[in-house]
C-alpha cells in the first residue's frame, strides 16, 4: 500500500473510534500551527531497544509485558537498557550506534487526563525515517519521511493515568525511500522532533493561511478551515491593524475571503515586521505572528515587494557540527542562523530537507528569506509512483506546515536531476500540487548539468524542464570537480537567459588550519579554497541572468560519502566554518562580496 493509502487508512480507523462526531473530520494532514495550541511536551529521556534482526513486531514488545505466572519469561524490557533523549538522533548519543541504521523502539509511560467535550493529539515534528506509533499495546498509525511532522488523534484512546506509548523507529535506506540510497550528509535516525500531547476543544480552526492578496498590501486574504465539517463563526484578529473580521463557514466548515486593511508594513529581509494575528472559533483560539510580502519575477530579476533583491545565500544541513548530531532547539537554531547572518546573508537555503520551525521561525523574525525543499537528491526513482505519491506527501506537509511562514519565498522540489520523460512527469506533479497549495511563493529546482560548449565559449545547460519553473538553480563546481575550460574573467554563461538564475551551490574542500598550495586542489588547504571562491567571484560577474548565490555551505557537514582518510574523515570539508566552528579563509571573501553587493545594492 502506498504512503498516501496507509495515511488515509489509518486517518479512516481513527475516525471509526473517534466517540464523538458522525462527520468526518478534515482531511489536513495535521494541524496548523501546533505551537500556538495547548500542548505539553513528551521530550525528554525515553526506553530505546535497538533491534538490528527486526524481531520486536514478531514478539510484540509494543505490548511491554512483563512475566505474571512462574512460566512466563519475555526476552525483552523496556527497563533498565538504553536511554536516549528525545529529541534527538541516536547516532550522536551512543558511540555504538553512529553508523546504526536499522530500528530502534522508543519507549516512555504519560500520564493523561482526558475531559469530555476535549480532543487530544498526539504530533511528532519528525521522525527519522519511518515509524509506527503504539498506544497502550495497539497501533495507532505510521509515518514515513523524515522531515516532516504527523499527528494522531487519541481521543477515546487515552486512559486517565498512565499511558504507555512505544514508537518503532526505522532508518534504513532504500530505493524506494526519499532520500534514496546515498546521499551526502548522515542519516540521522531517532525521534529527532519535538513530541507532544495537544489538547483541543471539539470543534477547533484545525487550518489557516493568512497572507497577501496577491500584490496588494492593503488587502489580507483568508482561508481556513474547521476541524468538523459544520457551519460556524469564526474570527480573524489582527489587533495592531485594527482587523477583527467575523464570517460564517460553510456546511463542510471551509471560509475563504479578503480583508481591507490599511498601513499594513512589509516584511521584506532586513525588516522582520510580523503582527500577530488570532484565529477563533467557539471555545478555539489560536494565535499567530504573520508578516506580510509579496514575490514576482520580472525577466531576470526576482522582485521582494516590488524591489528587485539579489539573493545573498548560503546553505546548511540541520546538524550542530560540535556536537556532532542534528539540530532540533531553539538554542541550535540560534547557533546556525547567527553564523549564516554574520557572514552578510539575506537568504537561506535550507540543505537539502524541510528543517524544523525553530529555525524557520527565528529565520523569519530575524528578516532572513528561506528557500526550502524536498528530499528529492539524485538517485531518485522517477518510474516509481509509490515514490512519487510519497514525493507529493512531502510536499504537502512541508507546504502546510509552512505557508504562514512569509521568510519561506522558494519551494524547492528538486536537487540534481537528469531529463527524461519519467523525471518531468515526476517533478510537474509536484509543481502541480504545490501551485494548487500555495501560489504566493516561487518554484525552484537546482540543476547540476552545465556545460562549457566548445563551440559557442559558453557555459550552457538543456533540460526543457526549466520552462516550468519561476527561478531556475544550479549547483556547479568550478575550480573543484570541473577544471576551468576558461579563465573565470572568460567565463560567460548562457543558461536560461530570460529567467532569474541562482548558482544554489559552488565551492570546494578545505581543512581549517590547514595551510598550502592556492593552485593545488590536492592540498585541501584554506589557500585553495580562497582560490576557488576568488575565482567564482569573478565567473559571476559574467552571468547576466544571475539573481543569487549560494555557496555550498556554511559549516562542514558529517557524511559517510566521504572517507579520505586525513582530510576528510566522514566530513565534507566544503564548510566556511570548520566543524569546531573556526572561519576559514574562505569566509571572508565570501563576506566580502556580500558586502560589496549589499552597498552596490543600495
Ligand atoms: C552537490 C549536492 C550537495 C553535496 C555537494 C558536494 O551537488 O547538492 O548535497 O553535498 O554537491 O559537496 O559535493
Amino acid at each position: 500500500m502506498n504512503y498516501r493509502a496507509v495515511c488515509f487508512l489509518a486517518a479512516a480507523l481513527l475516525m471509526a473510534a473517534a466517540p464523538v462526531s458522525s462527520a468526518e473530520d478534515a482531511g489536513t494532514p495535521f494541524m496548523t500551527n501546533v505551537y500556538g495550541r495547548d500542548y505539553q511536551f513528551l521530550n525528554g529521556k525515553w526506553n530505546a531497544i535497538v533491534d538490528l534482526y527486526d524481531q520486536g513486531e514478531k514478539m510484540k514488545v509494543y505490548e511491554n509485558r512483563t512475566p505474571q505466572t512462574g512460566e512466563e519469561f519475555y526476552e525483552y524490557s523496556f527497563e533498565g537498557g538504553l536511554r536516549l533523549n528525545v529529541p534527538g538522533d541516536w547516532n550522536s548519543q551512543t558511540p555504538e550506534l553512529k553508523y546504526y541504521e536499522g530500528t530502534v523502539w522508543y519507549a516512555r509511560h504519560f500520564d493523561a487526563d482526558p475531559q469530555p467535550g476535549q480532543r487530544q493529539f498526539l504530533y511528532f515534528g519528525a521522525v527519522s525515517y519511518r515509524c509506527k506509533v503504539y498506544l497502550n499495546g495497539e497501533q495507532i498509525t505510521e509515518h514515513e519521511g523524515g522531515f516532516t511532522p504527523f499527528e494522531v488523534e487519541l481521543t477515546g484512546k487515552l486512559r486517565s493515568g498512565d499511558n504507555f506509548l512505544v514508537v518503532q523507529v526505522n532508518n534504513r535506506r532504500t530505493q524506494d525511500a526519499i532520500p534514496a540510497l546515498a546521499y551526502d550528509w548522515w542519516n540521522y535516525g531517532g525521534i529527532t522532533r519535538d513530541v507532544m500531547l495537544v489538547t483541543t476543544p471539539e470543534q477547533y480552526v484545525r487550518d489557516y493561511f493568512v497572507r497577501l492578496d496577491g500584490n496588494d498590501a492593503g488587502s489580507v486574504k483568508v482561508s481556513l478551515e474547521l476541524a468538523r465539517p459544520q457551519a460556524a463563526d469564526v474570527t480573524v484578529d489582527i489587533p495592531e491593524l485594527k482587523v477583527s473580521k467575523t464570517v460564517r463557514t460553510d456546511e463542510d466548515g471551509r471560509a475563504e475571503f479578503g480583508v481591507k486593511v490599511k498601513g499594513l508594513e512589509l516584511w521584506e529581509p532586513g525588516k522582520a515586521k510580523l503582527y500577530d494575528v488570532t484565529v477563533s472559533c467557539g471555545d478555539d483560539s489560536v494565535s499567530d505572528r504573520i508578516g506580510f510580502r509579496y514575490l514576482e519575477t520580472e525577466g531576470t530579476g526576482i522582485l521582494v515587494n516590488g524591489k528587485r533583491t539579489f539573493m545573498r545565500s548560503i546553505s546548511f544541513h540541520e546538524e550542530i557540527p560540535q556536537r556532532k548530531g542534528r539540530a532540533f532547539s531553539q538554542a541550535d537554531a540560534q547557533m546556525l542562523l547567527s553564523e549564516a547572518e554574520a557572514l552578510g546573508v539575506n537568504m537561506i537555503r535550507l540543505a537539502h530537507y524541510p528543517q524544523n520551525e525553530y529555525i524557520v521561525r527565528l529565520a523569519e523574525q530575524m528578516g532572513i528569506i528561506l528557500w526550502q525543499e524536498i528530499p528529492i537528491w539524485q538517485g531518485i526513482d522517477f518510474e516509481d509512483k509509490g515514490t512519487e505519491s510519497k514525493a507529493l506527501g512531502m510536499l504537502e506537509e512541508m507546504i502546510f506546515r509552512d505557508r504562514n511562514r512569509c521568510a519561506v519565498c522558494f519551494w524547492g522540489v528538486a536537487n540534481e536531476t537528469k531529463p527524461s520523460d519519467a523525471r518531468n512527469a515526476f517533478l510537474l506533479s509536484l509543481l502541480e500540487k504545490g501551485r494548487s497549495m500555495d501560489d504566493t511563493r516561487l518554484y525552484v529546482a537546482a540543476f547540476d548539468l552545465v556545460y562549457f560548449n566548445e563551440e559557442t565559449r559558453h557555459f550552457e545547460m538543456d533540460d526543457p524542464f526549466t520552462e516550468n519553473l519561476d527561478v531556475v538553480a544550479v549547483n556547479k563546481y568550478m575550480g573543484w570537480y570541473h577544471p576551468w575550460p576558461v579563465p573565470p574573467s572568460e567565463a560567460v554563461w548562457d543558461v536560461v537567459p530570460d529567467k532569474p538564475l541562482i548558482i544554489s551551490e559552488f565551492g570546494g574542500e578545505a581543512l581549517y588550519g590547514q595551510h598550502g598550495d592556492r593552485n593545488m586542489a590536492s592540498s585541501w588547504s584554506e589557500e585553495y579554497q580562497a582560490r576557488l571562491y576568488e575565482d567564482n567571484i569573478e565567473m559571476f560577474r559574467h552571468i547576466p541572468n544571475l539573481a543569487g548565490v549560494s555557496p555550498w555551505i556554511l559549516f562542514d557537514f558529517r557524511s559517510p560519502y566521504r572517507f579520505h582518510p586525513t582530510n576528510q574523515e566522514d566530513w565534507n570539508r566544503k564548510g566556511l566554518v570548520s566543524d569546531q566552528g573556526y572561519r576559514k579563509a574562505a569566509w571572508y571573501i565570501m563576506r566580502d562580496y556580500y558586502k560589496e553587493i549589499k552597498n552596490s545594492d543600495k
